[in-house]
């Protein structure tokens, strides 16, 4: 994408009404616009990040055998009825009556309509175990917006929903959910650690909140110090149940809980190595049995020719809130520093001289190398000063920056920088065969 044709709207002050860097770093890199509190218009270059961070969402709940669908954001108030929760969830739901007076809702989460459309589809014990999940934009009141994405009233969320004939193969899908998360939060760069916590309105008796550490959280946590050291999840083999449970197992020893689930017996005996801080709740996972599947009536056939209740579980990533998690993690005084695997192009390619004829035919061809390759490049080609086109590198944080100038190119060579590392003159050759590689 050549910079010139592109609608990127940065800021070179930083907002007053954006309390946290991540918030404010979106909001100059040009990625958001608040069009009402809490509500947020995506640019191209956040579109292009939601994007990223989404497929590998997908990536990973499609390898742990989750079924992607997409239901309506829209949903009726029966449903809810149905459930209890349509009173129960209280002043967080936006509730809308459509013109023939009928009761609407903008869905908050969903286990209601994925319990109905199974309920629609399954027959028999045959159509156990599944697993049901989709990307979408969810609606929450919330009484205090805040923290832009991270805490948004309009946001988009992976939510999936389990279904099982017994509570092994349930407690199966759940750990299977937990190690697809601990993949997706590392494939992003983050540390998330699992912690013990409360069900709030979903309900149930198992849950844990997957927490990134970050002094601008809101979750106050507490864990063992081994939780610092990152944990290598590629070699676990997920369709194998017992190996699976006893690495969780093994994993749970050490002691994480969120603040309405703190253990005074296991922090004692944590003892010195008990740490306390403050976390992003990236994503959050429930086992909650019959909860929905009994107060809708929801059966199967068991082999018997019994009725089966299933089991469920749900299990939420915030999507648009990891953007927010991920800045605050990866930043410094200049800007974003976009780990690879969701950054919005890879290569910032910046040209210093669009009006010498050398620059503009060496940049010109390193984008057009590069692009053929596959490689992502953002081209700066505007004519601009070099120190702003650096400023506009550095905040929006692309992992490499390819400066074309005149002194280089008379001696043949272009500089390669790592966002927020080392750089070093390379030929232009060198520098596309290290891009591509
Ligand atoms: N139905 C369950 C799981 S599918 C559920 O709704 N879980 S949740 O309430 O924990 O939400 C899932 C995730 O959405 C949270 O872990 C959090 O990362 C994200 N989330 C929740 N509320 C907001 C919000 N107001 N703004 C941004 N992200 C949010």
């Amino acid at each position: 994408m050549r910079l010139s044709r592109y609608f990127l709207p940065v800021l070179k002050e930083t907002p007053g009404d954006a309390q946290v860097v991540s918030h404010q770093l979106m909001l100059r890199a040009g990625m958001i616009r608040q069009t009402a509190a809490g509500i947020y218009a995506w640019l191209p270059l956040g579109l292009r990040v939601l994007k990223k961070i989404e497929q590998i969402v997908r990536e990973e709940q499609d390898r742990a055998g989750a079924i992607e669908v997409l239901m309506p954001t829209i949903q009726s108030a029966e449903l809810w009825k149905q459930s209890g929760r349509y009173e129960a969830y209280g002043p967080e739901m936006l509730r809308i009556v459509d013109r023939h007076d009928r009761e609407m809702l903008f869905s908050p989460t969903a286990e209601e309509l994925f319990t109905v459309i199974f309920q629609n589809g399954a027959k028999s014990y045959r159509d156990l175990p599944r697993n049901l999940y989709q990307i979408q934009w969810k609606f929450r009141d919330e009484v205090r917006p805040r923290f832009g994405v991270l805490r948004g009233r309009e946001f988009l969320m992976k939510d999936a929903y389990s279904f099982d004939a017994d509570f092994a193969g349930a407690r199966h899908s759940y750990n299977r959910m937990f190690i697809a998360y601990m993949r997706t939060f590392a494939r992003m760069g983050l540390h998330a650690i699992p912690m013990q916590a409360d069900t709030g309105p979903i309900g149930g008796d198992l849950s844990h909140e997957f927490i990134v550490l970050a002094p601008t959280g809101e979750s106050d946590v507490f864990y063992h110090e081994n939780w610092e050291k990152g944990r290598d999840t590629d070699h676990i083999e997920a369709d194998d149940a017992g190996a699976l449970e006893a690495y969780i197992d093994g994993l749970n020893a050490d002691y994480a809980a969120t603040d309405e689930k703190r253990d005074a017996a296991a922090e004692a005996a944590a003892g010195a190595a008990l740490k306390q801080s403050k976390g992003i709740e990236v994503g959050q996972v429930f086992y909650f049995g019959d909860k929905y599947t009994k107060a809708m009536g929801v059966t199967v056939q068991g082999p018997d020719g019994q009725p089966v209740t299933p089991l469920m579980g749900s299990y939420g990533i915030g999507v648009s809130r990891l953007m927010g998690a991920i800045i605050e993690a990866c930043h410094d005084k200049d800007g974003i520093i976009w780990p690879e695997a969701v950054a919005p192009y890879k290569v910032a390619l910046i040209n210093l001289r669009v009006d010498d004829a050398a620059c503009a035919a060496a940049a010109d061809g390193l984008y057009a190398r590069l692009t053929a390759a596959g490689v992502e490049v953002l081209y700066d080609d505007r004519d601009e000063r070099g120190g702003a086109k650096f400023a506009t590198a550095d905040l929006i944080g692309l992992p490499w920056q390819l400066v074309v100038g005149p002194k280089g190119l008379a001696s043949g060579v272009v500089e390669l920088k790592r966002r927020g590392g080392d750089k070093s003159e390379v030929g232009i050759d060198a520098a596309v065969a290290q891009l591509t590689a």
